[in-house]
């Protein structure tokens, strides 16, 4: 018996001399030193034996492949960049290092809000430097163009866009905007003009030929709108990126009082100018008359006023800038997820019936098969059973009128919205 017990006083103590003297761990290098959340990295040192945890600036990561000289760490949601300890019943190593997270990216706004294929919006927020990709409502929007800041943007809606969130992804992870964006489908076509871009209330139109400013303004009437109206200095930069530079025609004019400056389109006095050096000066060495018709004519987008060009001059007449109203309100998605359901419809385009297939859906009995137009209005909507096998739905789309529509099929919670073109 007593010699039972000083065996097992022996282990005991043993145990506690071990257990005393364990030597604290030291971390003596990380490998990668950067990464984003979910990065495996490899920490090394010593008296890892028997590690207990291993934190990324304080908070827990998981961990696995512990050896007394290294450990397999995954950077955990929530870390920040600091230290990298490790704890063992010996004590905590911390290591002489920071270890960079990279943060996840943050769109805190965007303008325009609304806007058809190939409209530039600039999405504002925090940690837009390493992006590799931004979407509207899931679908991928290439050729975006980051500044130097990190905190800026620059995207076209692709073609194709649905309405919903805009997402930014970067390796440290993907986020959606707050808002979604409301996708209006292709610019409307207009005949001598090509869509330019747009903002939050007009989109604009470069001309294809040229005119005099006032055979310009009945050609805009023509369209449906007018020359283009530049109320502040970022509808004047928007034109001068989106054009390149050239010389155009624009809506203000001094026609009814000389030197009373009003946009054509609302007949408003002008309150925001960009003049060139000296003008305007309404010269009269080409037309006696004077200058009483605005165009863009110096660097910068800069205003001057000339005469309307009836007459011979050493001035080619410029092309000229359309100004329509951008697209109404549409409707738009408050899901992120768009692809819910597998949905294919075909032929694409159509011209009297679409098939469209639904997959079985478990606990799903029924779907709602809508299609909106390019503003968002209703033109089908159909809600039929869901078999156990599937469904094969014949949509009539004859009698609709031909463009770009959305098919968003439902089922239960689950939504998918596809691009119909009806011709
Ligand atoms: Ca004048
Ligand atoms: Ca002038």
């Amino acid at each position: 018996m007593q010699q039972r017990f000083a065996f097992y006083a022996t282990v005991i103590l043993g145990l506690l001399l071990e257990q005393s003297y364990a030597q604290a761990p030291t971390v003596t290098g990380v490998s990668p030193t950067s990464g984003s959340v979910g990065t495996v990295v490899t920490v090394t040192g010593n008296n890892f034996t028997g590690a207990t945890s291993v934190r990324f600036n304080g908070i827990t990561a998981s961990f696995s492949g512990v050896t007394a000289t290294s450990i397999i760490a995954t950077v955990p949601g929530g870390a920040t960049t600091g230290p990298i300890s490790v704890v063992t019943p010996g004590g905590t190593g911390v290591s002489a290092t920071t270890f960079v997270v990279n943060p996840v990216p943050v769109i805190s706004s965007f303008t325009p809000t609304r806007g058809y294929e190939g409209t530039v919006v600039t999405l504002t927020g925090t940690n837009f430097g390493g992006l590799t990709s931004v979407r509207f409502n899931g679908l991928n929007a290439p050729g975006f163009i980051v500044n130097g800041a990190g905190n800026s943007v620059t995207v076209r809606v692709p073609a194709g866009a649905t309405s919903g969130l805009i997402s930014v992804t970067s390796p440290s992870g993907t986020q959606s905007s707050a808002a979604n964006f409301a996708a209006c489908g292709p610019a409307p076509v207009r005949a001598g003009f090509t869509f330019l871009g747009g903002n939050q209330t007009s989109a604009f139109y470069l001309s294809t030929g040229t005119a005099t400013w006032t055979g310009a303004q009945a050609n805009c009437q023509a369209a449906g709108g007018n020359l283009a109206k530049i109320p502040d200095a970022a509808t004047s930069a928007l034109l001068v990126t989106a054009t390149g530079g050239i010389k155009y025609w624009i809506g203000l004019n001094d026609v009814a009082v000389e030197g009373q400056f009003r946009w054509v389109s609302d007949n408003s006095l002008a309150t925001y100018f960009n003049w060139c050096v000296n003008n305007p000066n309404n010269y009269t060495g080409i037309d006696p008359n004077g200058e009483d018709y605005v165009s863009i004519d110096c660097a910068n987008g800069q205003w001057n006023d000339a005469d309307n060009r009836n007459v011979p001059t050493v001035n080619p007449l410029p092309p000229y800038i359309l100004e329509l109203p951008v697209c109404a309100t549409v409707s738009t998605s408050t899901i992120p997820i768009t692809e819910a359901i597998d949905v294919s419809v075909h032929p694409n385009p159509a011209h009297t019936t679409a098939t469209v297939a639904v997959p079985a859906l478990t606990g799903a009995t029924i779907t709602t098969l809508t299609l909106t137009d390019a503003l968002g209005r209703t033109a089908r909507t159909e809600t039929v059973a869901l078999p156990a096998t599937g469904l094969l739905y014949e949509m009539k789309v004859s009698g609709l009128a031909p463009g770009l529509y959305a098919l968003r099929v439902e089922a239960g919670t689950l939504r998918t919205v596809r691009r119909l073109v009806v011709e």
